[in-house]
């Protein structure tokens, strides 16, 4: 709770800073639009143009002198989440390829970690780039932007697909059936990530989405019947997305009456869990770009569902307040 509200704290503060300096601006300008005005009408025309280029000037000159220092304020580090995430392997594979990030260090730690670090960057206005990924709530908190990646390293449009171990169709035909039905759109799970993020517990969010999204959740256990308690365990990763969707379906079995088990691991041991049979399926399977590698390893051993939700994507994420819009606008170490 307490990191809640200090990142909600730290934003109403960024946000009035931002408020301030924006008023502080507009009324110097006002200002001396004023005095000046007083002497002349033509003048305050021509002025106003004059005025309008030297503010042009002046931002420019404090945005070229930023960009040039983004990479060394960041000390030419990326920060990154989990080791094991396919995010953190593209951003990897982008330090090699890209020129503009040559010597470049690609911190891992874990999505919480960043999200902090991100929160924090936001808070003194400070230069960051994390490796991002949408749906997120960071989208709908804070102004972002993803850096363009003409090299395509970080691949286009994903679909986050789901998975479960073979012959679960057979053993549980209802929970397979759920399974196979479930998808959703990226405004609700954005809604509940951001219910998460602000205190709700996984659980507590999740039953709530099934509550006020009835209809959805009976197309989804439309031809499936009720169990008696029978067993049955999800696997997941603590990214942001896969805590809701994996509590979502959770949430949907439990009301069927499973007796669910939900596992976080690391992404290569999710993959193997449910290749093995260990575990009875995922939803958190990023393609075909995140995951290809692991998918690739995996896929004959699996049953592939189909998406669950459209439209993701990974890359390099970077405050909108950051002059740079591309990978190849950031420096190299060497
Ligand atoms: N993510 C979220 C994962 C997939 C889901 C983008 C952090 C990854 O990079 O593997």
């Amino acid at each position: 709770m307490a990191k809640f509200n200090w990142k909600r704290l730290g934003l109403a503060a960024g946000l009035s800073l931002t408020l301030v300096a924006a008023g502080c601006g507009g009324g110097e300008e006002e200002g001396s639009g004023d005095t000046e005005g007083d002497d002349s009408g033509e003048e305050t025309a021509d002025e106003g143009t004059d005025e309008g280029a030297e503010e042009d000037g002046a931002g420019e000159e404090e945005g070229s002198g930023d960009s040039a220092n983004y990479s060394e304020e960041m000390d030419y580090t990326i920060t990154g989440i989990e080791p094991g995430a396919g995010v953190v392997g593209a951003a990897e594979t982008a330090v090699e390829e890209y020129d503009s990030l040559a010597g470049w260090d690609v911190e891992t730690s874990s999505s919480g970690a960043m999200a902090t670090a991100l929160g924090e960057a936001i808070d003194n206005e400070e230069p960051i780039a994390v490796t991002g990924w949408s749906p997120h709530w960071k989208f709908e908190k804070y102004d972002l932007k993803y850096l363009e990646d003409p090299d395509g390293v970080f691949g286009e449009a994903e679909e986050i697909k789901t998975m479960v171990r073979e012959g679960l169709e057979e053993d549980m035909p209802n929970a397979y059936t759920v399974l196979d039905q479930f998808q959703w759109e990226e405004s609700q799970m954005n809604s509940t990530m951001l219910e998460i993020n602000e205190g709700a517990s996984p659980e507590d969010a999740a039953a709530s989405f099934v509550e006020e999204n009835q209809d959805m959740v009976d197309s989804w256990t439309e031809g499936a019947e009720e169990v008696d308690g029978k067993e049955i365990e999800l696997v997941y990763v603590e990214w942001d997305t896969e805590v809701a969707s994996t509590h979502v379906v959770g949430e949907v079995l439990t009301n069927l009456g499973f007796d669910v088990t939900l596992t976080p691991l690391d992404n290569a041991v999710m993959w193997q869990s449910v290749a093995s049979g260990d575990a009875d399926g995922m939803v958190a399977a990023w393609l075909p770009a995140t995951h290809e590698d692991l998918y690739a390893e995996h896929k004959d051993s699996l049953e592939d569902l189909g998406a669950n939700l459209e439209g993701a994507k990974i890359g390099l994420v970077v405050p909108e307040y950051m002059d740079v819009d591309s990978i190849e606008d950031l420096q190299p170490a060497e």
